[in-house]
C-alpha cells in the first residue's frame, strides 16, 4: 500500500502549478486532488490484511533417529534461490557423529521442465554433531518453490522430511490495488495535461472520471481483501504442488473449505527383538477410506508422528519416528522388559484433524534371557518378567502427588482431588528455577491413560496390557505456569487466545486442539501482546505461556531457550473415576525429564 504513496504526492503536489488560465479545469483538478489524497488516506489507514497463505516461521521437527533424539530447526528461506538453514539440536547423551543431510525437490508440475527434476539430491551438506548437547547447523541450496524433503542419513538409515517452500504469490486483491493506484496516476497526468491544453473545460471530466473509479476500484479491493478467505495453503491444506505453492491463486477454488481427510488406520511391523534387544519398529499409515498409503501427514507439535509405547513396568516412550518412505514410519526402540507393550501415535493430516490412533494389536516382547544369557545393555530396568515381579527402579514407580527425584531433579506434582467430570489442574513444579526449555513447542507435556483398576495401575508388569485397553489414553500440554497468576498482569492485550491455548486439556478424551493455539498462521492475534507477556514472564519466574507463542508469524521459542516454568500447569478433565497414571514431561538441561504418576479421581458428586 505504501508503494502506491508516489501517485498521491503527485497528485496534490502538482495543484500549485496549474496554469492560471483554466479555472474551471483547475477546480477539477483540485477537487480530483482532495477526492485522492482522502482515498489514499482511508486506503492507507484500512490497510489490507495480506491474505498469504505461505506465510510461515522455521519448521521444527523432533526425529528419533536411531539411537539418537534430534531436533531439526528448517530455518525459512527467505529468498529464492537461497539457503535452507538446518540446525539440529541435540540432547544429552545425543552421540557425537555426522549426518549426511540433501535436499531433494519432490513436486510436481504440469510444466514438463518445472517438474523434471523431483526426485533427485539438488543439494547436500554434513553436519559434524558433538559430543554436547547444543545446536550444529548446515545449509542446503534451495532453487524454486514447491514441496521438498529434508534427507536426513546418519549412515544406517534414512530420514525423509517433507517440508515446503512457499512461493511469492500476489493475491488478485492487491494486483486490483496496485493496479488502480497507478492507472489513477496516469490519469493525473491526462488529466492536468488536458486542463492545461485544452480549452474547453468540460473534457477534463473524461480523465478526471478515470481517476476517480481507478481510485474506488483500488480502495474497494484494499477494503474487501480483509475479508476475503485466503486460498487453500498448499502444504497445510492441500497437497502441495509446484504450480499451487508457485501460485495458490491460480488454482481453482473448491467451493467447500472442508479439506478434511479420513482418519487413518496404523500397522504394526512385526517386531523381531526380545526384552534388552535393539529392535526397529516399523509403522505404515493408510487412508481409511481407500486403503492406499496416507503420506499426507504434517508436522503437528513440532514432529510428524508422535508414538507413546507403555511398557509392562509402565515406562512409557514418547517418540518421534522417522518417515523413511511415503506413509511408512520406522522407529529404534530396545524395550527392558518381556510383556505386552500399548502403542499409540498421534498425528495430523493434511487437510485438518489431529488423530490419537491406539495400535489394535500393540506389540509383545519375547524374553530375550532364554538364549541371550542375560539381556543385553545391562540396565537396572532389564528384570524379567518371569517368577514373580521384578522391583520397580524407583524413577519408573508411580506416586501420588508429593515431591519426589527424578534424574537428580526435584519433582513436586499438585493434584487438588480430581473429581471425574470436573476441570482439575495439576501443577508439577520441576527443579526450583525457571530453566525448562520447550520440548516440542510446549513446556511440559502430559500422558493420561485409564480408569485402571488398581492391581493394574500399580502392576509392575501388568501395565502395558493394562494401557492396552484403557478406556482413555489423553494427551495435555502446559504452555506455560500457573494460569492463576498469569491473568494478573501479563498480555493484557491477547486474554482470549490464553485461554484458547489453555483451555485444550479439559476436552477430555482425545481430543488436542491447541494446534491454532500454538500459532501455525494466526501470528496477527498475537502481535500485540507478546513482548510485555515475555518480559514479565521471565522476569517473575513463574513462568509464562506468552514466552513462547510466534512472534510477528515467526516461530516459537526453541529447545535452545531455557527460560520456562518452573511451574508447568495441565488443566485436564477426567470423564470418569478411577485409577489414572500419568506421565509429566518437561526438558531440562536438554534432557527430557519424564515423571510417571498414580492418582485416584474420585467420582463426581462428592462420593468421596
Ligand atoms: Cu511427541
Amino acid at each position: 500500500m505504501n508503494d502506491n504513496a508516489p501517485p498521491t504526492s503527485v497528485g496534490s503536489g502538482s495543484t500549485g502549478r496549474i496554469h492560471p488560465g483554466t479555472s474551471c479545469a483547475a477546480r477539477v483538478v483540485r477537487v480530483v486532488a482532495a477526492v485522492l489524497c482522502a482515498l489514499g488516506l482511508s486506503a492507507v489507514a484500512a490497510s489490507p490484511a495480506r491474505a498469504d497463505p505461505t506465510a510461515g516461521g522455521d519448521l521444527q521437527v523432533a526425529q528419533t533417529l536411531g539411537d539418537r533424539d534430534l531436533t531439526f530447526m528448517l530455518r525459512r528461506v527467505t529468498g529464492l534461490p537461497g539457503p535452507l538453514h538446518v540446525d539440529v539440536l541435540t540432547h544429552r547423551g545425543t552421540a557425537a557423529g555426522t549426518l549426511r543431510l540433501g535436499a531433494v525437490p519432490t513436486g510436481v508440475s504440469a510444466d514438463r521442465a518445472e517438474g523434471s527434476s523431483a526426485g533427485t539430491t539438488t543439494s547436500r551438506a554434513s553436519v559434524r554433531l558433538g559430543g554436547t548437547p547444543g545446536s550444529y547447523g548446515a545449509a542446503l541450496d534451495i532453487d524454486r518453490a514447491g514441496p521438498w524433503e529434508l534427507v536426513v542419513d546418519d549412515g544406517s538409515r534414512t530420514a525423509r522430511i517433507p517440508f515446503v517452500v512457499p512461493g511469492q504469490a500476489t493475491s488478485p486483491p492487491e494486483l486490483a490495488v496496485f493496479g488502480g493506484f497507478v492507472t489513477a496516476g496516469v490519469l493525473i497526468l491526462v488529466t492536468l495535461f488536458v486542463a492545461v491544453r485544452v480549452r474547453r473545460g468540460a473534457w477534463v471530466l473524461l480523465p478526471a472520471g478515470g481517476v476517480v473509479a481507478a481510485l474506488a476500484v483500488a480502495v474497494t479491493a484494499a477494503l474487501l481483501s480483509a475479508s476475503l478467505p485466503p486460498p487453500p495453503q498448499p502444504g497445510g491444506q492441500v497437497d502441495a504442488t509446484n504450480d499451487n505453492v508457485t501460485d495458490p491463486y491460480a488454482v481453482v477454488r473448491p467451493v467447500t473449505n472442508d479439506y478434511s481427510r479420513p482418519p487413518v488406520s496404523l500397522e504394526l511391523g512385526s517386531y523381531p527383538a526380545t526384552a534388552g534387544e535393539r529392535g526397529t519398529l516399523r509403522l505404515s499409515v493408510t487412508d481409511g477410506a481407500t486403503g492406499l498409503p496416507a503420506d499426507d501427514l504434517v508436522v503437528h507439535d513440532g514432529a510428524l508422528m508422535h508414538l507413546l509405547v507403555i511398557g509392562p513396568t509402565g515406562e512409557l516412550w514418547h517418540l518421534h519416528p522417522i518417515r523413511t518412505a511415503p506413509a511408512t514410519y520406522e522407529v529404534r526402540l530396545r524395550l527392558p522388559a518381556a510383556g505386552h507393550y500399548a502403542v499409540s501415535a498421534e498425528f495430523a493430516r493434511l487437510g485438518g484433524g489431529v488423530q490419537q490412533v491406539r495400535s489394535a494389536t500393540g506389540l509383545t516382547v519375547a524374553d530375550g534371557s532364554a538364549h541371550n544369557g542375560s539381556a543385553r545393555g545391562g540396565s537396572s530396568r532389564n528384570g524379567s518378567a518371569r517368577g514373580g515381579a521384578p522391583a520397580l527402579p524407583a524413577e519408573l514407580t508411580p506416586q501420588g502427588p508429593g515431591t519426589r527425584t527424578i534424574e537428580g531433579v526435584p519433582v513436586r506434582l499438585s493434584a487438588p482431588s480430581p473429581t471425574a467430570g470436573e476441570a482439575s489442574t495439576l501443577t508439577a513444579r520441576i527443579g526450583d528455577t525457571p530453566t525448562l526449555q520447550p520440548w516440542l513447542g510446549m513446556v511440559g507435556h502430559m500422558i493420561v491413560v485409564g480408569p485402571l483398576d488398581k492391581a493394574d495401575a500399580t502392576s509392575p508388569t501388568r501395565m502395558g496390557q493394562a494401557a492396552q485397553g484403557a478406556p482413555v489414553w489423553a494427551h495435555a500440554h502446559s504452555m506455560g505456569g500457573d494460569m492463576s497468576g498469569h491473568s494478573a498482569h501479563d498480555m493484557p492485550a491477547a486474554p482470549a487466545h490464553d485461554a484458547d491455548a489453555m483451555g485444550h486439556g479439559d476436552a477430555g478424551g482425545m481430543e488436542h486442539g491447541d494446534a491454532d493455539a500454538m500459532g501455525h498462521g494466526d501470528a496477527d492475534a498475537m502481535e500485540d501482546g507478546h513482548e510485555t507477556g515475555k518480559g514479565d514472564g521471565h522476569g517473575a519466574g513463574t513462568g509464562s505461556m506468552s514466552g513462547l507463542m510466534p512472534l510477528n508469524g515467526d516461530s516459537p521459542a526453541d529447545e535452545t531457550v531455557a527460560a520456562y516454568g518452573p511451574d508447568a500447569s495441565f488443566v485436564y478433565t477426567f470423564s470418569r473415576p478411577g485409577y489414572y497414571r500419568v506421565w509429566i514431561q518437561a526438558e531440562r538441561d536438554s534432557a527430557i525429564l519424564t515423571v510417571p504418576y498414580l492418582l485416584r479421581v474420585s467420582p463426581a458428586g462428592g462420593a468421596r
